[in-house]
């Protein structure tokens, strides 16, 4: 059902612009539109119409484009207004004035996207996807949010749904011949149909994972031994002095966080306190804090002294490490050397630099790429689908259900059981893209829009 009443709100930022739009959506459109341009007749649905703003009073308060949209063909699905005044921030308080004065209400953060999705014209994850799309820091979230906005997630569940749908008239056949068996999982049938449905959503959940990683950025950690580097190279990749570099070991106490765009990534690099046995307590705890940033990190930079003999670090930090999420800097390589660090993490790539006369910083950074692109960027079967906390906790569910119904369907148990367990795995697919009665979860979601969309 429509909303009976007509929001109203400025979608571009506040200040002064070139530009501005105020939309407008509800059934007053029609009735404001013709009254605020002084025409007699509607606009033409759809099509840039240049025209005066004249308010209440009758007076005339700017020049602007105008464009109308009717029901049914608009991203609300109800009449909708579009107008582009100049953008003056008096012009458009004048205006947000005047069309409140007219019967408007001042819309709630992501009330239109919200319309949208009550009124049929959008799936939950798609509404998601838009805010997603505006909060995007990188390439590479703003791709996944893209796909999402094209319905990709809305298609893998009915994919999914179909899936089980036919696994549920296969069973029912069994249901209706009893005499026959079941083939094993190995064969084809429904065992073997669950146990790789089961396995798609496994996938997908999994997924859920890159959801901090698109918002956050990929945590790197740098991990070493004092003056091995760190600080000197955190400096190197944000291009300016980020943390303070100096000969004395133990400079760097707390951890320093910066972001950096590598290429589509954006990457959260966090400096810490350098690994030893330290006898002062603010180091010990400088270091407690590298050991815990360690343990959640989704790649590490392990910086060594060239010079020096290959350090020793913590089983439970190396136990981290390994040939995909990890590059070995040996740094300082303008000096002199008498020790090989070729049999340190030996399974990871090492790169050779100097962060005093610039050396290798363009390798080492085409290399980080190279990994992050091969190991840590989505995987590649799920068509860059990345679930959010939503959506995992609704896969989740479907997947207890449907692990059920295949320990039913193991036993013989070809029962009611198993059709009421399929058909809750069916629900949790449709809760993904929107199943959601509760008023209060949606108010929820749409607060973290922008007030306009
Ligand atoms: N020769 C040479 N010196 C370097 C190079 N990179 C860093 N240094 C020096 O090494 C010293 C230690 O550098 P930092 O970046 O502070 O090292 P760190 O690993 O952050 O040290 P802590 O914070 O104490 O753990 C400083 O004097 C730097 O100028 C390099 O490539 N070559
Ligand atoms: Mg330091």
């Amino acid at each position: 059902m429509l909303a009976t009443d007509t929001i109203v709100a400025l979608s571009t930022p506040v200040g002064e612009s070139a530009l501005a739009i105020i939309r407008l959506s509800g059934p007053l459109c029609s009735e404001i539109e013709m009254a605020i341009c002084g025409r007699s007749k509607s606009l033409e649905p759809r099509r840039a119409t240049l025209c005066k703003y004249i308010d209440v009073n009758g007076l005339e308060i700017d020049t602007g484009v105008y464009i109308a949209y009717p029901e049914n063909a608009s991203f609300t699905n109800e009449a909708m207004l579009e107008i582009m005044p100049h953008g003056n921030p008096l012009i458009i308080q004048k205006l947000l004035e005047d069309l409140i004065t007219r019967g408007c209400r001042m819309a709630e953060p992501g009330e239109f996207t919200r319309r949208a999705f009550l009124n049929g014209k959008i799936d939950l994850s798609q509404a998601e996807a838009v805010a997603d799309m505006i909060h995007a820091r990188s390439n590479f979230s703003l791709e996944v949010a893209r796909r999402q906005l094209n319905g990709s997630i809305g298609q893998k569940m009915s994919e999914l749904t179909d899936q089980l749908l036919e696994i549920l008239a296969e069973l029912e056949a069994y249901i209706d011949f009893p005499e026959e068996d079941l083939p094993e999982a190995s064969d084809a049938g429904p065992i073997h149909d669950l146990s790789r449905l089961i396995q798609q959503v496994n996938d997908l959940i999994e997924t859920h994972h890159y959801s901090a990683l698109l918002q956050e950025g990929i945590k790197t950690v740098i991990i070493g031994a004092p003056n091995a580097g760190k600080s000197s190279l955190i400096n190197t990749l944000v291009g300016s002095q980020r943390a303070i570099v100096s000969d004395i070991p133990g400079t760097t106490r707390d951890f320093i966080t910066s972001y950096i765009m590598l290429k589509d990534y954006r990457v959260e690099i966090i400096d810490t306190a350098g690994l030893h046995t330290a006898e002062d307590e603010i180091e010990q705890q400088g270091i407690k804090k590298t050991m815990e940033l360690a343990q959640n990190a989704d790649f590490y930079l392990v910086i060594v002294d060239h010079c020096q003999p290959s350090p020793s670090l913590p089983d439970s930090i190396q136990a981290e490490f390994n040939s995909k999420n990890t590059l070995v800097i040996e740094n300082k390589i303008d000096l002199e050397s008498k020790h090989s660090q070729k049999e340190f993490l030996a399974d990871c790539q090492h790169c050779p630099i100097s962060l005093k006369t610039h050396t290798g910083i363009d390798d080492f950074k085409e290399a980080m790429l190279k990994l992050i692109d091969q190991g840590i960027a989505l995987p590649k079967g799920t068509d860059a689908i990345v679930l959010n906390a939503r959506h995992t906790l609704a896969l989740k569910q479907a997947k207890i259900s449907l692990e059920k119904a295949l320990e039913g369907v193991h036993s013989q148990e070809l029962n009611e059981l198993v059709s009421v367990e399929l058909r809750s795995a069916i629900e949790g697919f449709s809760q993904v893209v929107g199943k959601i009665e509760n008023d209060a979860m949606l108010d929820k979601l749409f607060q973290k829009f922008c007030i306009g969309k």
